[in-house]
């Protein structure tokens, strides 16, 4: 067999039933003719984004495969696996390389040095008979330990390249697990229990290590409030009595309230990392952190307490250890912590009630999201952000009761990813409503891969919060005041509506509050008969945001 039948047959047996792709690339038809389905993106950094999505809703349990040609096909790529690489998602990355006899000269692009940067792992391949034992080193990173894109660099002749049939072997990898240190986690349960107000941070670690139901039984029994990192939004159910919601550069008031009193916070799954979308973690307040990573342990923040290890194992024994030192019914002397996180939720909701009902014109970007909530099954749905204020406006209000049912996204937050996540998800799980939002600008950066929604029958909507401007991009903030007063430089034009028509999509464009929740269902309906749909929501520019912190 050739180079390009073998990838195709390990893809196969991994797993592998889709490819996002873009050519001139021949592992496409060689895929295609092992029981491939290949879906071909506009640009390549959306497909790497499909890829991203679909790893992403699988839990990391699948992983998304995007290929593409040398040259500028690896080079496009680049975003998309740099944001991937920021987020901690598997995804695996096949560019196609110049011929081993012409590597490694300029002007040639050579993604194992490029991309080494940006990957978990990286490999060159320069035999056909060793593609079975790269694969199996790129699938062994995709799937053990710290998560992140790996990248098989494979020279066309290798690709073309014969080699027996007999020198094929290959078993897909299997997940190794382990537990933490019991001692470890003895203390960190004394700890708990010492603690007056302690409050667990929970982060997409929970939702890849599909550890919901054991979170919600060790919070029930602990008693101790839950709020969730932007990336792990949707790990708890935000309908919980002890749920605060998420907490990124936005958030709820109960997040703040609950993390300024908390004396020990308890990070679960998440790696604590500080970043610009993330919730600075109080100074001096003690922080306890289980990861499957040590290297996440210290990293930006002091950790007083750890646990390595495979999270919902870890919480298992963490559930085990709590009762052997407090009994089987847990703790009952924080029992009115419900109660609090109701009243300081009355009181968020009070402040943001106006807006979340407002019947202005412009609409009001919260009210979309309100009616949103309202006329899709929340239950059934999956919802992500784009970068700018979309993202700092939903991530407070949108509840998510399962797993994945919010992606939250942004070490790095690259305008126009939430597109392709939302049409990876949507390929991952059909069944589901999936809804992507975003502003203008990010419109810009992305919308033409609606086309491939389009044509790959992935019923995806797409709503856009048209303001016509960059928000926030002139006074107060300093990016374009001078520009923006001068030449208006922060005003974007385009009638989305009629673009999404031109690719063939549902589309209504969205002027007053009562045609909102109305063209919504139109465009659910749509969806369900398998059409794309886009909804141009004529917003104002909205500055305020729920941010406590900081102030
Ligand atoms: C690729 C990329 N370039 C620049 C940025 C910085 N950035 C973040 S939000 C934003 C403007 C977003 O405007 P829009 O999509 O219209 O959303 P709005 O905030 O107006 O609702 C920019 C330029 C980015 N996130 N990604
Ligand atoms: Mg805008």
């Amino acid at each position: 067999m050739n180079g390009d039948t073998a990838i195709a047959k390990i893809l196969k047996a991994e797993g592998v039933d889709w490819l996002s792709c873009f050519p001139a690339q021949s592992l496409i038809s060689a895929a295609a003719e092992q029981g491939i389905r290949p879906i071909l993106c506009r640009q390549e950094r959306a497909g790497v984004n499909f890829a991203d999505g679909f790893s992403r809703v699988n839990n990391g349990s699948k992983i998304g495969v995007f290929t593409m040609q040398a040259g500028p096909g690896a080079e496009n790529a680049f975003g998309g696996v740099a944001q991937a690489f920021t987020d901690s998602v598997p995804i695996l990355l096949l560019p196609g390389s110049a011929p081993t006899t012409a590597s490694g000269i300029h002007p040639g692009f050579q993604s194992v040095d490029h991309y080494k940067g940006i990957t978990k792992w990286s490999g060159y391949v320069n035999h056909a008979s060793r593609i079975p034992d790269f694969m199996r080193r790129a699938f062994t990173q995709l799937k053990n330990g710290s998560k992140g894109p790996v990248l098989l660099e494979i020279p066309q002749d290798v690709q073309d390249q014969e080699f027996p049939d007999s020198d094929f072997k290959y078993e897909p990898v299997k997940v190794t697990k382990s537990q933490a240190n019991p001692d470890d986690v003895r203390d960190l349960i004394k700890a708990i229990l010492a603690a007056d107000s302690p409050v667990i941070n929970a982060g997409q670690g929970v939702l890849y290590g599909v550890a919901t139901k054991e979170l919600i039984e060790f919070a029930e029994l602990s008693n101790i409030p839950v709020m969730t990192t932007l990336a792990g939004k949707s790990s708890f159910p935000e309908n919980h009595a002890l749920s605060l919601g998420a907490g990124a550069n936005s958030g709820t008031l109960m997040v703040d309230h609950f993390r300024r009193k908390s004396d020990l916070i308890i990070g679960v799954g998440t790696s604590f990392t500080k970043a610009p979308f993330s919730t600075l973690m109080p100074k001096g307040t003690p922080l306890a952190q289980i990861t499957d990573s040590p290297d996440h342990i210290n990293k930006d923040y002091k950790i007083d307490l750890g646990c390595v290890g495979d999270v919902k194992l870890v919480l298992r024994q963490m559930i085990e250890e709590l009762k052997r030192q407090v009994g089987d019914k847990g703790i009952t002397k924080s029992a009115g912590v419900a109660d609090e996180i109701k009243s300081v939720r009355d009181e968020f909701y009070k402040e943001w009630t106006p807006r979340l009902t407002s019947d202005e014109i412009p609409l009001s970007p919260y009210r979309v999201f309100n009616e949103l909530a309202s006329n899709v099954n929340v239950a059934e749905t999956i919802i992500t952000h784009d970068s700018g204020y979309p993202r700092d406006q939903l991530v407070p209000f949108w509840k998510p009761v399962t797993p994945w049912g919010y992606m939250g996204w942004g070490k790095s937050t690259q305008l126009g990813y939430g597109l392709g996540l939302a049409i990876g998800a949507k390929i991952a799980k059909p069944e589901k409503q999936v809804i992507n939002i975003m502003g203008d600008a990010a419109f810009g950066m992305a919308g033409l891969d609606i086309e491939t929604a389009v044509r790959s029958k992935i019923p995806i909507l797409t709503v856009v919060l048209n303001n016509g401007v960059m928000t926030n991009y002139t006074s107060p903030r300093p990016y374009l005041e001078y520009a923006a007063k001068e030449w208006d430089l922060h005003k974007l034009g385009g009638d989305y509506t009629k673009i999404a028509e031109g690719m063939g999509a549902f589309s209504k464009k969205v002027t007053t509050p009562d045609e909102i929740a109305p063209a919504i269902r139109e465009a659910v309906n749509a969806n369900k008969s398998g059409q794309p749909a886009l909804l141009e929501m004529m917003t104002k520019e909205e500055l305020n945001v729920p941010k406590y912190w900081g102030k």
